[in-house]
């Protein structure tokens, strides 16, 4: 997959991006990300992005002419690019959004700054996407965050153990609870069935927990998941039980 992000702080990618899961699929030619400094396609001396809004108002907006022409050149691949814009305003961000975006050939990420967007840039967009109800101060770290969850489904970038793992949040519920070594450690034991190598009584256990726990902390995540009658008696009464 080739991903561009245009930003007028490409610095900040730097780390996020070279390290470890992603760094590693993009030297191994997985993934492709290119970061571009959107102020390569000012026109003024002080290569200047923002302006400020008709009406009045606080605060500057992103200025359009700069990010139509970064797409002139960057989203130039007629219907095999994704225009994605990040924005407190766009589709919340669930896994199943994820893995839609894993499944494009070429994203292309437009990082705004300042209190938002000319809103003839989203014209240009396929997607608006937010990453949770909350303000950041620019789309850089949303951009990451967009970045990271789709990388690791794409074939090739987690390990076959690692990928395993996915299962559980792709099937609507919390993960129930993981263990280490020591059994016994600052007087918490590690519940016995764990030890037991009987592999059906372990797998009843985790799937009971992941209920418990999705319907102590996330009972709304309950209505989407495929549960069987039973498995949904048990959450409901876990809900009753939880005040
Ligand atoms: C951004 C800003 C609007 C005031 C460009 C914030 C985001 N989940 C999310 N929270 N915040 C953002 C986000 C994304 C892009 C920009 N700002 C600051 N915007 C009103 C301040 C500017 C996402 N995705």
């Amino acid at each position: 997959m080739k991903i561009d992000i245009i930003s007028i702080l490409p610095e900040m990618f730097a780390s996020v991006l070279s390290a470890s899961i992603i760094g590693r699929a993009c030297s191994s030619g997985v993934l492709d990300i290119q970061i571009h400094d959107l102020r390569n396609w000012t026109d003024d001396r002080h290569r200047t992005t923002d302006d400020y809004p008709f009406g009045g108002g606080p605060g500057m907006v992103m200025k359009p002419e700069p990010v139509f022409r970064a797409l002139d050149e960057i989203a130039d691949d007629g219907d095999a690019s994704t225009v994605v814009i990040v924005s407190p305003q766009g589709t919340p961000l669930d896994q199943k959004l994820v893995k839609e975006l894993s499944a494009k050939q070429h994203l292309v990420i437009v990082c705004g700054r300042y209190e938002g967007f000319d809103e003839r840039i989203r014209s240009r967009a396929d997607l608006e996407v937010s990453i949770g109800d909350y303000v950041l101060t620019g789309g850089e770290l949303a951009a990451m965050v967009v970045v990271d969850s789709v990388s690791r489904l794409l074939p090739g970038v987690l390990g076959h153990e690692e990928s395993a793992l996915d299962e559980s949040f792709s099937n609507g519920l919390l993960e129930y609870p993981q263990y280490t070594r020591p059994a016994s450690f600052a007087g918490l034991d590690v519940p016995e069935v764990l030890l037991s190598g009987d592999h059906a009584r372990i797998a009843a256990w985790r799937r009971a927990e992941s209920i418990r726990r999705t319907a102590e902390r996330r009972p709304d995540l309950l209505e989407d998941a495929e549960l069987s009658e039973s498995e949904r008696e048990f959450a409901r009464r876990i809900i009753d039980e939880t005040e």
